[in-house]
């Protein structure tokens, strides 16, 4: 047995390559998430129940009803505690993934300005479709277009717009149950705001209302910032198609300058996938003796490159800081969110230089760009430059990349979908009500150091599509597919002989990768076409969304967002709101009453896989269709 498998095998993490390079940096004294999660441990018990409150200088406050310190000093109680914190935490990520999606409007209105040399209109045709849906001119020259399309989704974010553009996707039916509920969206920036004045001490003290108006901040996320993000970006850097590439981190190359990209937006990492093609940049990496510039993603921009450009995936977030104590990593080049500030100590004890490339995303230690649509060009090659003359100072002989690459497919956003299939969705339709694709479900997000990395996301994964359940994956878990074989159509073996089948004859995934965190909105738009398609509420289909392995505000927002549009969804580990028993009901079971979907609080994957398929059996049924997978009899 080499070192590397003996290594791998006594460690207890999930991936062998995570266990070998985890050692190795404990050889050498460096500190990593698991580490520091130990000595973070036990962690604040009031916190992890939602029941701590520092909002204001009274405080901070604990409540903890059965030490008789049931009210903060304000007199708030375990309820309004939980509603108000859980309140700002969806705020966070509806604003982190809303701020991302008006990058790319802004990006839009500068190419629609003739201000931006850098960046152009990759995919016309969708830029005149969306132009036409959404009701502005369709026509003109292609400057015009992409201006008045910038200008209306603008308008989304304020709060005197026509109301949010995408909204027109869904079923009426939803749009009718979120005016009852006062929920309908009604600017993108306006709900994240209005919840962090709702919170503050004083204001809304009712937890049902608070709750609700965290469902309307989530949806002015997904029907509007994060599908914003994704449709533009479609429309500057191109629509994704299927295509073949590489995931784990074997995609690093010991004789090439490797830059890893990082973060979330497409707008930096794209200037620097095309940096890093520039004739005078690629012969000063020759002249140090470097083979090429190998440019790889990690997280959600990777997801991003790797759906439109065919870009290798590194690695998902807790492979991030492992990337460098390869000693292969010459620059990472950071945007926003989900980039761990520990990362810069981590390339400090390498050659790694770290590059900053966002106003918004400081990074003391590192490199610092400040990136615009008018500079792109000109700072991505400089900051490829410095990767370059980093490349020169790397230690060959410390060099250890312990993994292979593994192959894996990407690229199925809807039009892809929906295209292989004719152009409508009635192939689709027509498979599930066969039984041969019984239902679908979006496993989303992150990593967790609390959790075996992966383990939840692949297990709960191959679970489903045993099951005949078509699974869509996005963001983080992405990678973990992809090292597990899932991205590929030889996975459609594990498939159950239905979806299998289908698998086969199309030559494709049982898994589809369909992005990244933003293109949870491809997922919620498709169950729109789906319903409509069908002359039903998006609740009636036989879908499900999945985060076993979350961690960030953002992926609550993308829970939140998909049960308030009507998609039951499973989470590996609670929010923190266990402290209101009431809130904790409302979430796990009132929901489906007012809604038609809920959350489902489940750690063991296979349990988890179980509860989905179950949902999925039921609506099935509702609909008048089989249960199917040989299930007849059970059901
Ligand atoms: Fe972040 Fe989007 Fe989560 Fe990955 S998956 S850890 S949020 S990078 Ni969206
Ligand atoms: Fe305490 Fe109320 Fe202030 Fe929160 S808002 S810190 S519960 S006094």
């Amino acid at each position: 047995m080499s070192e590397f498998h003996k290594k791998a095998e006594e460690c207890s993490m999930w991936t062998k390559e995570a266990g070998y390079l985890i050692e190795k940096a404990r050889a050498l004294g460096i500190p990593l998430a698991w580490d520091r999660l130990e000595k973070q441990s036990p962690q604040c018990n009031v916190c992890e129940m939602g029941l701590s409150c520092a909002k204001c200088v009274m405080g901070p406050c604990r409540i903890i009803p059965g030490l008789d310190r049931d009210k903060g000093v304000c007199g708030a109680g375990a309820d309004l505690t939980v509603a108000r914190n859980f309140g700002r935490f969806v705020a966070g990520g509806s604003a982190s993934h809303s701020d991302h999606g008006r990058d790319l409007v802004e990006v839009l209105w500068e190419i629609g300005e003739g201000k931006t040399e850098a960046y152009q209109i990759k995919d016309e045709e969708k830029l005149r479709r969306l132009a036409e849906e959404l009701g502005t001119d369709s026509k003109g020259d292609t400057k015009t277009v992409a201006k008045g399309l910038a200008e209306r989704l603008g308008a989304d974010f304020s709060s005197f717009g026509p109301g949010l553009a995408f909204l027109a996707r869904l079923p009426k039916k939803r749009l009718e149950l979120w005016d009852k509920l006062g929920i309908r969206p009604r600017g993108i920036d306006r709900e994240p705001v209005e919840m962090l004045h709702r919170t503050h001490m004083g204001v809304d003290c009712d937890p049902v209302s608070l709750c609700l108006a965290a469902a309307r901040v989530s949806l002015s996320d997904g029907w509007g910032g994060s599908m914003c993000g994704t449709e533009v970006s479609d429309i500057i850097f191109g629509t994704p198609k299927p295509n073949k590439t590489t995931v784990n981190l074997g995609v690093l190359k010991k004789d090439h300058v490797n830059i890893l990209v990082h973060g979330h937006s497409p707008v930096v990492s794209e200037m620097v996938l095309l940096a890093a093609k520039d004739p005078s940049i690629l012969k000063a990496a020759a002249d140090l003796g470097a083979k090429g510039i190998n440019v790889c993603g990690l997280c959600c921009t990777g997801n991003e490159l790797l759906m439109r450009q065919g870009i290798p995936l590194a690695g998902n977030h807790m492979m991030t800081e492992l990337t460098m104590v390869t000693g292969a990593v010459d620059a990472i080049i950071a945007d926003y969110q989900c980039i761990m500030p520990a990362l810069v100590d981590v390339a400090q004890c390498f050659h790694t230089k770290f590059i900053s490339t966002s106003d918004k995303g400081h990074f003391p230690g590192a490199e610092r760009f400040h990136f615009t649509p008018h500079n792109a060009k000109a700072l991505a090659e400089e900051a490829v430059m410095i990767a370059v003359r980093a490349f020169g100072n790397r230690d060959q002989s410390k060099v250890d990349i312990p993994v292979e690459p593994v192959s894996m497919l990407s690229g199925f956003s809807n039009e892809a979908v929906l295209g292989a299939l004719g152009g409508t969705p009635g192939p689709l339709l027509d498979a599930i009500k066969a039984g041969s694709v019984r239902g679908a479900v979006g496993i989303v997000g992150c990593n967790n150091p609390k959790l075996r990395q992966d383990e939840c996301h692949v297990t709960l994964a191959k679970e489903l599509i045993k099951k005949d359940i078509l699974v869509l994956v996005t963001g983080c878990a992405t990678g973990a597919m992809g090292k597990a074989g899932l991205l590929l159509p030889e996975a459609a073996e594990l498939a159950g002989a239905g979806l299998a089948g289908v698998c086969k004859a199309l030559g494709v995934p049982p898994v589809l990768h369909v992005g990244s965190c933003v293109d949870n909105s491809r997922i919620i738009h498709l169950c729109a076409v789906l319903a409509n398609a069908l002359g039903v509420d998006v609740d009636q289909l036989p879908v499900a969304a999945s985060a076993p392995e979350w961690y960030s505000e953002k992926a609550a927002a993308i829970g939140l967002y998909a049960v308030a549009t009507g998609i039951t969804t499973h989470l590996g580990l609670p929010p923190m709101i266990l402290g209101s028993p009431a809130i904790t009901k409302l979430a796990l079971e009132g929901l489906n009453q007012v809604l038609g979907a809920a959350f489902i609080v489940e750690r063991d994957p296979v349990k988890a896989a179980q509860l989905l398929d179950k949902h999925i059996t039921s609506k099935r049924l509702a609909l008048g269709l089989s249960a199917g997978n040989g299930k007849e009899a059970a059901a």
